[in-house]
């Protein structure tokens, strides 16, 4: 009847009728009745614990979804903390990518995969959160912040959550196509998720009042230059068959930083070279 439960705190609060009586581990309480005493103070209150996980796993699309064909990821260590950002435990993956934090009081809680798999030689060295929260099955998805790796999770009394999840994916490269094809209408085709017409200023979140295919054609050096690569980055990035460097959110980052400093140039020279890297499209 009981099993899974664990026994309240006894004796708490000022008032005997309404708490719990039995000693934790025992479960028993000992009463000495008076001659013709009646006691019925004596209660005992029993809680359930809850869970967390319990996956990790190689997302081959940077989708944001557990595919079948993606596997788990195992070996990565993964930190519960809680509201207070205090680390409260540590775990790793089982070789399905599998974790579970288990034995938890209802509470607000946080999980993150340490900061220490994406060191040099750490199970996750060189590769990137997928994307949180795509689709509409919790279930499915990846609940990673992509820059921090942490997920909040608040737990009811007794609840197991398992679909606090994180995927990860292989950081690409060595594939790029230039500005110079991008920008012609036969190549149009190629575009994925944005269009010619798309506002440079909206998608960047920059001052740049031209549309993604103005900002292609237009000619100069400085902010025009890296106007043009970073157009061709960014599709680049959404392509489907480039193994670009950059990932979408990396490229308006720098783009950002860029007309933050004035520094138009080092960007510039970064999302060149990728592009230049040769075209796999046609
Ligand atoms: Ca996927
Ligand atoms: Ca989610
Ligand atoms: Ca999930
Ligand atoms: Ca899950």
């Amino acid at each position: 009847m009981l099993a899974g439960w664990n026994t309240s705190q006894a004796n708490q609060g000022g008032d005997d009728a309404v708490d719990s009586d039995g000693d934790e581990l025992n479960r028993d309480v000992e009463v000495i009745l008076a001659k013709g005493e009646d006691n019925n103070t004596i209660d005992f209150g029993f809680l359930k614990y809850g869970s967390v996980g319990d996956y990790v796993w190689n997302d081959l699309d940077a989708d944001g979804i557990q595919d079948s064909g993606e596997k788990g990821i195992g070996g990565v260590t993964v930190g519960l903390y809680d509201d207070q950002g205090m680390l409260l435990k540590t775990t790793t993956t089982d070789t399905n990518g599998c974790y579970l934090f288990d034995s938890l009081m209802s509470g607000n809680y946080a999980v993150k995969i340490a900061d220490s798999n994406f060191a040099s030689g750490g199970v996750l060295a060189g590769w990137l959160a997928s994307p949180a929260n795509q689709g509409s099955n919790d279930k499915l998805d990846s609940d990673g912040n992509e820059i921090t790796y942490k997920a909040a999770v608040t737990l009811a009394v007794g609840e197991d959550n398992i679909t606090i999840d994180f995927g990860f994916f292989a950081r690409g490269g060595g594939q790029g196509c230039t500005p110079g094809y991008w920008k012609q209408k036969q190549h149009f085709d190629s575009w994925v998720k944005y269009k010619p017409t798309d506002s440079f200023a909206a998608i960047f979140g920059v001052p740049y009042n031209l549309t993604l295919l103005q900002a292609l054609e237009k000619g100069g050096g400085g902010k025009e230059a890296l106007g043009r690569h970073a157009v061709a980055a960014l599709l680049n990035a959404a392509a489907n068959g480039v193994s670009y460097y950059y990932i979408e959110r990396e490229i308006i980052a720098m783009v950002q930083q860029a007309w933050a400093t004035g520094n138009y140039e080092t960007p510039k020279n970064l999302l060149a070279a990728e592009n230049e890297r040769g075209c796999p499209l046609n």
